[in-house]
């Protein structure tokens, strides 16, 4: 799937504290994200799938395909434009299999093995992190760095995004190593100014040289 991967919103409800999770990502949308995906973790299925089919609406909008995390069925039953998994999630080949050719499937890797074995087993685009440290999501391993980053990336031909701890401060780094886009979730969601903080981002990462 041909997909813009350069400036992808991950959501995360905590980091909103009591704002719209709607508004911020609309402010988001608004601002230049390209694509978006939503990781609830500790919520009922009931609750994933409305809030999914909710955002959906709002994603399809701004022409911007949603992705949804981990969850499968959440992500068959709203229709959504594919999913992200990870090492703990059903296999790659079954997911794939199941979603087809048509639907973008994202999956999280830390090192170059991982990547081999995402491109192997279909996915569309790699999740490469933590690119730096990060307090959103509790990871253990040693951030990778732009170095790190950057032989993940030479390492496949799928797309490669970063995650973790990317913010305005660093995006030019990010891309210079040659990632074809960051994933976001407290750089943007975690500003006072969702749209103005996207939009600056959108153009750091244009911005040539
Ligand atoms: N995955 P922030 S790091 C969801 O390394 C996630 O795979 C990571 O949040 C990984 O942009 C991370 O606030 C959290 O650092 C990203």
């Amino acid at each position: 799937m041909n997909c813009d991967y350069s400036l992808y919103l991950v959501t995360d409800r905590a980091i909103l504290g009591d704002r719209d999770l709607y508004q911020a990502v609309e402010a988001a949308l608004r601002g230049g994200v390209t694509l978006v995906q939503l990781r609830e973790k500790q919520i009922s299925s009931r609750d994933f799938y409305q809030i999914a089919l909710t955002l959906k609406d709002l994603t399809s909008k701004y022409d911007v395909p949603l992705l949804i995390n981990d969850r499968l069925d959440i992500a068959m039953a709203v229709d959504a434009g594919g999913i992200h998994i990870g090492r703990e999630d059903l296999p790659l080949k079954v997911v794939r299999n199941i979603l087809g050719p048509q639907k973008i499937v994202g999956y999280s890797v830390s090192n170059i093995d991982e990547a081999v074995y995402g491109e192997r087993n279909g996915a569309d685009y790699l999740g490469a992190g933590p690119v730096y440290t990060t307090t959103t999501k509790a990871v253990t391993i040693e951030p990778l760095g732009v170095e790190g980053l950057r032989s993940i990336k030479k390492s496949v031909s799928i797309p490669v995004v970063g995650i973790g701890g990317i913010n305005l401060n660093n995006v030019r780094e990010v891309k210079k190593s040659g990632a074809d886009g960051v994933s976001i979730i407290s750089g943007i969601l975690g500003s006072f100014d969702p749209a103005r903080t996207s939009r600056k981002l959108c153009d750091a990462w244009q911005k040539k040289g």
